[in-house]
This record gives structure tokens, sequence and C-alpha cells, in this order.
């Protein structure tokens, strides 16, 4: 009775980001940094593999990062995932620009649509263009990056596609964001210190409930190494053969789109539970501690099963092959 209690609860609070089995798929906006680590490619398979079984649909992307060579890849993986017209965005004010070791390669060797970063719209525009057409409540915001692009959102003014502010646009539309990002209980990980006053505005000022998938979350699940068996030229395999030579990595990003998907009522009960009492207080060096009080609608994941079964889930989903094309 007291666990049906708070289930209840948590879904009346919104942290509980998936919909039940056999429900529409749930609609995800993903923002990635696809540079300086691999574990953005095995999410981005992840998701296209979620959407192949219908759990979510992905509206649009964005790119957290500057690297021109990042969206490339990323449209690489999604026309090699027969979902080519996914639109994407950049960053077009400051944002991180680290080398990669697998985007040029992987947009080369597998070209997609788009030849040009350049040519991408602000992130932070297309985000409020998708966004102002949904269903109130609805999207399920992914971030495995920098928090640029989401900063940048909640700061856009009305324009052409909504006469409400970013933060307004927000608070109305969006339903859950799932955020890789942070230490618990305190520390500093790569996506919020990589840009600390995004990462303190955009978490600091979020007007729907937030779920982190913390450092220490993807730290202990270790995924890639089976993709040497995978058959055939494949962009994840040549991403992850780029990185370190297809041995395992971390999947820090990949638990970010599954939770997001599945939510805990989606079957994932058993791989985390979920602290809600507190806030995640972010510092403008990007550095984080998770306060007991005042409570606001922050949540974080928590271990709750061996890593290695979550390994296994996600690592035959970033084994999939594309569904053929409509
Ligand atoms: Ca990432």
């Amino acid at each position: 009775m007291r666990t049906l209690f708070f289930a209840v609860l948590l879904i009346l609070s919104g942290f509980i980001a998936g919909e039940a089995a056999g429900d529409q798929p749930v609609p995800v906006i993903f923002d990635t940094d696809m540079m300086g680590d691999v574990d953005d490619v095995g999410a981005v398979a992840v998701l296209h593999a979620l959407e192949d079984q219908g759990d979510l649909q992905t509206l649009a992307m964005g790119m957290s990062g500057k690297n021109p060579w990042s969206p490339l890849c990323l449209d690489s993986l999604n026309c090699y995932f027969n979902r080519p017209n996914i639109p994407i965005g950049m960053p077009k004010g400051p944002a991180l620009n680290k080398p990669s070791r697998y985007a040029q390669t992987v947009a080369t060797e597998f070209p997609g649509k788009l030849t040009e970063a350049d040519k991408l719209p602000d992130a932070a525009i297309l985000y409020r263009k998708i966004l102002a057409k949904q269903p109130d409540r609805s999207v399920v915001m992914i971030s495995v990056g920098q928090l640029t692009n989401f900063r940048n959102l909640l700061k856009t003014k009305p324009d052409e596609y909504s006469p409400l502010s970013g933060a307004e646009l927000v608070k109305k539309k969006v339903k859950t964001w799932v955020c890789m990002g942070g230490k618990i209980p305190e520390g500093r990980e790569a996506n919020l210190v990589n840009d600390g006053p995004a990462a303190a505005y955009a978490i600091n000022n979020w007007p729907t409930p937030v779920v982190f998938s913390g450092f220490e979350i993807g730290f202990k699940i270790m995924t890639g190494a089976k993709l040497r068996g995978l058959k055939g030229k494949s962009p994840v395999r040549r991403a992850y053969q780029l990185y370190n030579g297809l041995n395992n990595r971390q999947s820090w990003d990949q638990t970010a789109v599954l939770y997001a998907a599945r939510g805990l009522d989606g079957g994932l009960s058993d791989y985390w539970d979920l602290e809600t009492e507190g806030y995640m207080h972010v510092n403008p060096d990007g550095s984080n501690v998770w306060r007991k009080s005042p409570n606001k609608p922050h949540a974080y994941l928590v271990q709750k099963t061996d890593p290695k079964k979550i390994a296994a889930a996600i690592e035959e989903m970033m084994m999939r092959k594309p569904r053929p094309a409509k």
C-alpha cells in the first residue's frame, strides 16, 4: 500500500517520464555533445532502438557543442537508422568545442544528408518551434551534454513560433527533463562544469520536474565491446572502434535515454529507484551538490540492480540493425 502510494505520488509529480506499455510513444527532444566521448553514439543507437519498438518518438535533436563534425556524425547515425528527417540544431552563441576521435571519420565514411554544420538552425529556436506545436506537458527533454541550449532556450523571447517566453513555453509544453549530469551527492561532472554558467542557470531555473542520471549511475555500466561481433558496416561500431578499439566504455548517456523512454513504470523499476527529497544545487562553475532541502521537483536515479544487467540490456539495443525504411 505504501509502495502504491509513493508510485501514485511520483506519477502525479511528473518524475515518471515514460508511459506505461501500450501507450503512445514518448515525444522527446535529444540534446547531445557527441564530441569527446563515445557514449553519445551509444545513446543515439539506443534512442533509435527504442523508437523502432514504439517506446519514443524523436521530435528534434540538438548539438550542445560546436565541433562542426559532430552534427554530421549525428546525421550519419540518423540516416543509418533510416530516420534522415529528424531536425538538428546547433548553438549559435558561444559553446564548447572539443576534438572528437570519431566524429569526422564516421561522418566521412557514412555520409548522410547534412553537408555543413553552418546550415543548421539555432537549437534553442528549433526547440521553440517544436515545443510550440506539441500538446501541453507532453515533451520529455533529454540532455547528455552541456546545458548551453537549455539555458539559451529558457532565455528566448516570444517569436513567430510562440508568444511565450522560453521559460513559459517550457513550463507549458515540457513534462520532464531527464539530465545526464552532476554527481550525487556532490562533485564536478563534465556536462555541468564544461559550461558551468549554463548548467547553473538551466538547472536552477527549469520550471518542470527534472530527473538526474548522475555520474555514478552510468559509470558502472560498461558497454561497447560486444559491437566487435556486429556484422556489416555500422557507424556505431566504427565510432567505438575509433574511440577505444572496441573496448567497453561507461554508459552515462544511454541511461538518460532509457529512463526517458520507459521510466520506472515502463519496466525499469528493477533497475533504479528515484530519490525525490531535496534538490540539485549547481554553482556557477558547474560543481554541484544535492541538498536535502528545500524540496524542489528534482530527483535522481539510485542504482538498484547489478549494473551488468542494465549493461546487457543497453548493449543489446546498441547492437540492433536499422529497421527497414518505410
Ligand atoms: Ca555526452
